[in-house]
This record gives C-alpha cells, sequence and structure tokens, in this order.
C-alpha cells in the first residue's frame, strides 16, 4: 500500500460528526469492456458494433478507438490490486459478448471465458465482489448486420448468451446486470446516431427500445434458470430528472415527453406490463408499435430483484415554438439524427452554475429526487450502478491529480445518497464511475472520468485525488463532513 493510505491512517482520518451508511453498504468502482479492455483482435474475440464505429471515419473524436483502450486485458491484476488498495469491496464490469461467443451464436470461446474467470477469481482473492453486466453496448457486428436490436431475434440470443455466462461464471458471480442503460442503446445508437450503429430513425430506435425490453425479460427467465436462488438480478437504467422550464402547460407537456421517452417507456413495461399511453400516442407519427407481440409484455415484466441506477445530471425542458433557434443541452452531441423521436416540440434548456467537462450541470438534487419517486412508485431495492464525473484533469509538478471538482461532485452525491437513505429509501450500494480513465464513447479519450489517471501512452495508472477521498469514505463507510 504505497499510494493510498493504510486502514489505521483512514480510521484516524475518519469522520466525527459524518454521515454514516449503513453497515454492509456496497462500495464500489465501475467500467465497462469495451471502455477499458483493448486487446479487441485477441483470444477469438470477434468485432463488435463499437469496434466498427470507432473505425468509421469521423463518428468518434480524433479517430480514437477502443483497440488498447487501457489495456485492461493484459492488467487486470493491477487493476484488481489497485481496487484492494482503494478499499472498494465490489467492483462492476461488463462482459465482451464477442469475447465469451465470438460473432454472437455458437459454443462458449474458452480463451474468452478464461479472461472473465481469471478476473473474477482475482476480485475474489481480493475481497472483491464481482458484480456482472451482460451488456454494455458492444454488440457483436453480426447481429447488426441482421438488424440489430431492430430485430426481435437479438433478443433471444441475448438471453442464449446470458444462460451460457451464468452457467460458467454463476458459481461466483452473485449479482447481475442485464442491460446498461438500454436508453442509450436505443435513443443514441439507432435515432441520433450519435453511438453504434449510428443510424439516425425515430423508428428503429422505439423498435430497439422493445427489443431491448424482451431480451432483458428473457435473459432474467434464462439467468433465474441457471443461477442459485441466492443470485440478485438487475437491469441498470439512466433515469432523466427532466424539470419544465417554467410552470406552463406547454413546458410541463414538454417535459412530460422527455419523462416518457427517458424514464416511462422502461419502468411501465418493467413494473406494470404495459407502454405507456401518451408516449405510444406521441410516437405514433414515428411507428405504429406492432413489433409488440400478444405476450411480450409478460416477459418483459418477469420480477427481477434490484435496480440498477445510473445518474448524472438533470436536464431543464421547454417548449419550442418551431421558430427561432431550438435549444439542444440535453448533454448528449450533436447527432445527425433527432434523439427523441416525436418530441419536435421539445428543446433543453441549459441549466446555470457549476458544470463537468462534459457540459452537464452539477446538481445533485435531482437523485436525490429521483431516488424519491422510484422508490415511492415500485418499492425496489437499488443500487446507484454508476455516478461520476469527467474534469479537465492536469498533472501537477508533483505528478499528482488535484481533482478537487470530482472529489466535490462524488461527495455532493454520496450525501443525497446518505439523505435518501435517512428517509426510507432502500439503497444498496454506490459505484463510482469510473475505476480508470477510459474510451468515453464519441468523445474518445478526451474526457476523462477516472478516479485513477491512465496515461494512454505508457498505460501507467496514478490515483487521483478523488481516489484517495473515495477510498477514505469507503473505508470509514462514511462521508466527512463538507
Ligand atoms: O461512460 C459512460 C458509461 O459507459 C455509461 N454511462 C455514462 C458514462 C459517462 O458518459
Amino acid at each position: 500500500m504505497t499510494q493510498i493510505e493504510t486502514r489505521q491512517d483512514a480510521e484516524e482520518r475518519s469522520t466525527v460528526g459524518g454521515l454514516a451508511f449503513p453497515d454492509r453498504f456496497v462500495w464500489g468502482t465501475a467500467t465497462a469492456s469495451y471502455q477499458i479492455e483493448g486487446a479487441v483482435a485477441e483470444g477469438g474475440r470477434t468485432p463488435s458494433i463499437w469496434d466498427t464505429f470507432s473505425h468509421t471515419p469521423g463518428k468518434v473524436f480524433q479517430g480514437d478507438t477502443g483497440d488498447i483502450a487501457a489495456d485492461h486485458y493484459h492488467r487486470y491484476r493491477e487493476d484488481a490490486e489497485l481496487m484492494e488498495e482503494l478499499g472498494v469491496n465490489s467492483y462492476r464490469f461488463s462482459v465482451s459478448w464477442s469475447r465469451v461467443i465470438p460473432t454472437g451464436v455458437g459454443p462458449l470461446n474458452r480463451e474468452g471465458v478464461d479472461f472473465y474467470s481469471r478476473l473474477v477469481d482475482e476480485l475474489l482473492g481480493r475481497g472483491i465482489t464481482p458484480t456482472v453486466t451482460l451488456y454494455h453496448w458492444d454488440l457483436p457486428q453480426e447481429f447488426q448486420d441482421a438488424g440489430g436490436w431492430t430485430s426481435r431475434d437479438t433478443a433471444y440470443r441475448f438471453a442464449d448468451y446470458a444462460s451460457a455466462l451464468a452457467g460458467v461464471l454463476g458459481d461466483r458471480v452473485s449479482l447481475w446486470t442485464t442491460l446498461n442503460e438500454p436508453w442509450c442503446s436505443a435513443f443514441l445508437g439507432y435515432a441520433a446516431g450519435v453511438h453504434a450503429p449510428g443510424h439516425t430513425s425515430g423508428a428503429e430506435a422505439l423498435a430497439a427500445v422493445h427489443h431491448l425490453l424482451l431480451g432483458h425479460g428473457l435473459a432474467i427467465q434464462s439467468l433465474r434458470s441457471a443461477l442459485p436462488t441466492s443470485a440478485q438480478l438487475a437491469i441498470t437504467l439512466n433515469p432523466a430528472v427532466a424539470r419544465p422550464a417554467t410552470d406552463s402547460p406547454q413546458d410541463v407537456k414538454a417535459a412530460s415527453k422527455v419523462d416518457g421517452l427517458q424514464n416511462r417507456i422502461w419502468w411501465d413495461p418493467l413494473f406494470n406490463a404495459r407502454y405507456p399511453d401518451d408516449v405510444r400516442e406521441f410516437t405514433a407519427e414515428v411507428t405504429d408499435w406492432s413489433y409488440v407481440r400478444d405476450g411480450d409484455l409478460d416477459i418483459i415484466s418477469t420480477p427481477f430483484d434490484v435496480l440498477g441506477v445510473n445518474y448524472y445530471n438533470p436536464v431543464v425542458v421547454a417548449h419550442y415554438a418551431g421558430t427561432g433557434e431550438r435549444s439542444q443541452a440535453d448533454g448528449h452531441g450533436d447527432g445527425a439524427g433527432e434523439t427523441w423521436p416525436g418530441c419536435s416540440d421539445v428543446q433543453f434548456v441549459d441549466l446555470p452554475g457549476r458544470h463537468t467537462a462534459m457540459g452537464w450541470p452539477v446538481d445533485a438534487s435531482g437523485l436525490r429526487e429521483l431516488l424519491d419517486r422510484l422508490w415511492r412508485a415500485y418499492g425496489k431495492p437499488m443500487f446507484i450502478t454508476e455516478n461520476g464525473a469527467a474534469y479537465d484533469d492536469e498533472v501537477s509538478a508533483d505528478g499528482q491529480i488535484h481533482d478537487v471538482e470530482r472529489a466535490q461532485y462524488v461527495h455532493e452525491h454520496l450525501a443525497a445518497i446518505h439523505d435518501a437513505i435517512s428517509a426510507g429509501v432502500d439503497v444498496r450500494g454506490y459505484y463510482l464511475w469510473s475505476l480508470l480513465d477510459n474510451f468515453e464513447w464519441a468523445y474518445g479519450y478526451s474526457k476523462r472520468f477516472g478516479i485513477v489517471r491512465v496515461d494512454f501512452d505508457s498505460q501507467k495508472r496514478t490515483v487521483k485525488d478523488s481516489g484517495r477521498f473515495y477510498s477514505r469514505v469507503v473505508r470509514a463507510n462514511a462521508l466527512p463532513e463538507a
């Protein structure tokens, strides 16, 4: 333990008068396969849609790709050691489908499985509980060639993959998440065109919503039958806190549309086996929803155990009357397409105050509000499966990264979670996004979310001040006073 203070140091510094978290609260960090692994052509792995997209000129900032990324495929031991030094007790990572089942169908690829198996063993050996996400956006390219998530078949193949992976990791992994942020897969991938596969069709995005949900429901069923009864099953969503810019009925309606496409289009089918009427109505201009078949919603609403919540910022929404410049400050970049089908009368208004390097406002009250809403509506235990911030870090003369703003961001959001727990909301853990600086999708390596800096030339890892701050919180199981 060279860089990070010891448990004893931390306890001494700990938090007299601070905010204590419940016993057994899960303290983790999160990553995703394509963002950190690299080794895209090793061990039998075949290309995913993100390999194709990132290698297409003009799609990713400066032509960056995940070919090497943080080289985690070769450095997973070092990264697990870092986590142990930080003191985190859980690690959420995603599995590359095309690494474990090249081309997406067929038998398991032993080399691919071995990588994740070794990773899991390494973590367990260090007292870190592995949490698996099955799908964090890197669909095998062959499925995209056959329609991707617009094709019903992809949902069934996803369930096969879930079942196969459960068979090899299920003896050691107890928390499984099916999809990560399916909103991004559907709307950024098929409507806005800023994520793989880069399509710009509202109709495709809505078909993708349905098939992602169907894939989730089928995967929950196959995981349930393949895993021990103690396994915890989840889906991770990125719900919006969509605030109307004013109390005017038009702004309220605009915010409700965003709420419909980012929240209720997922929540209603998952928890109540139906799609929201208003969403079906205002999207009728782009789709007839004929891909929803009898029985699908029963599958989609198959019960799961815990809800994964990814939260970064709230948005402010206003009516757009069709004249003048339409503000698009929804924080997802300028796609060639329309991110929000059926919402040409909606615009996004920037919030005043602090922003991260993504241009996202810093406002932890949104997380507090969201947790309250979800808990009151569904009563499902929750994990914060992602939360964190990108800033333009600088390496100081002392070789360190004094990222005060990131630590402050984490502090404020943990305080919001603590407040929610104190009010009776069942939040069981927190996974900071991200352990490492990594490939931030269309932004390439220009945005750094890590609490550990990665020098992408040398692959050297350096714990940032935010990492030291998080380590103190984790070890004390409490948040120091601000
Ligand atoms: O990097 C992403 C992650 O892959 C999904 N959630 C949001 C993060 C920050 O943009």
